[in-house]
């Protein structure tokens, strides 16, 4: 129980962080869990796993890869303790593997909409963006990449120290000099951490600015997003939840006490309608975002469902 809560504290503290990372690290804590725990049998078992997929589920509300990847795990089956450890087992090592060959067949298919001499914008800290950029790099394409901040967290902090230490040259710049350096960008790329039916991309605040200023420049905007990022129950009409955090992020609280009318707001992820995207890059395929909705329909059909308020599907 220490090491599942660990975990789940360190998904919400975002040293587990990424949409991608989330969901690999939430199946691989059910598949380990459900190896640690020894229950009297099957029901108590399947108990212990309800309440651990509710906690895992529960602590970053919008990236849908969470709960994809817990649904995912939580299909297993057996009779006996042993069979569902098992099941569990083979689910949850399923789902990371498919989820790490996703992110580099998406790095093949999405190197083919980058050119020699091309400069890259991206925004926070995307690997399956990246597995695009290294992709283009790897095949001897020359290409530069201009990285944003990323404030509050500083993504972009990481995403220069990959991009680096692949020998790709990079510029750092500040969230709010998007728009002044378009001029010499030839393509946006970046990550999702949910895709609605109707093709919106959700993903780090800023990206439907990027976008924005992208779509007036008449440069291409390309998300890269494994398939489990789709997010089945927004053809129940549902909308994705943004991620509100804490203030602490933006101003200490000590510096806050100094005001007395001033209040913080700190939305973690932002929405951007898919007109200004051009394409989306699964490892199924570059599809425009207005076929979201048959990637659900073809690749999540089996996800549908309501969590109750006991955290169970
Ligand atoms: C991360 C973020 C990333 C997506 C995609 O936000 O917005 O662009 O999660 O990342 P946070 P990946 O840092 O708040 O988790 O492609 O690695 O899944």
């Amino acid at each position: 129980m220490r090491q599942l809560k660990e975990t789940a504290r360190k998904i919400k503290s975002m040293e587990i962080r990424g949409a991608g990372r989330i969901a690999r690290g939430a199946a691989a804590e059910l598949r380990d869990y459900a190896g640690r725990i020894a229950p009297k049998d099957i029901g108590e078992f399947n108990k212990k796993m309800k309440y651990a997929a509710g906690l895992l589920a529960s602590t970053r509300p919008t990236a849908v890869s969470l709960p994809n990847a817990v649904r995912a795990v939580m299909r297993y089956e057996g009779e006996t303790v042993g069979e569902a450890k098992s099941s569990i087992k083979k689910l949850a090592d399923e789902f990371i593997n498919n989820s790490e060959n996703a992110v580099k067949r998406i790095g093949e298919i999405g190197t083919r909409r980058v050119r020699d001499g091309d400069t890259i914008m991206t925004h926070c800290n995307s690997s399956a963006a990246i597995s695009i950029m290294a992709a283009a790099h790897a095949q001897g394409k020359n290409i530069s990449v201009i990285a944003t901040e990323s404030r509050p967290r500083m993504q972009g902090l990481i995403t220069i120290k990959q991009l680096d230490s692949l020998g790709i040259t990079t510029s750092l710049i500040v969230d709010s000099a998007v728009r002044y350096f378009m001029k010499d960008v030839d393509l946006v790329v970046m990550g999702a951490d949910a895709i609605t039916a109707n093709g919106s991309v959700i993903n780090k605040i800023g990206t439907s600015q990027l976008a924005l200023a992208a779509h007036e420049s008449r440069k291409n905007v390309i998300i890269a997003a494994e398939t489990y990022k789709f997010s089945p129950r927004t053809i129940l009409g549902e909308l994705v939840e943004i991620e509100e955090r804490d203030s602490g992020e933006v101003i200490s609280r000590e510096k806050l006490r100094e005001f007395s009318n001033v209040s913080v707001k700190n939305p973690a992820f932002d929405v951007t309608p898919r007109e200004y995207v051009d394409l989306i890059c699964t490892e199924v395929g570059a599809i425009p975002p207005e076929m979201a909705y048959v990637i659900i329909r073809e690749y999540l059909g089996w996800e549908i469902g309501e969590m109750n308020s006991d955290g169970v599907w």
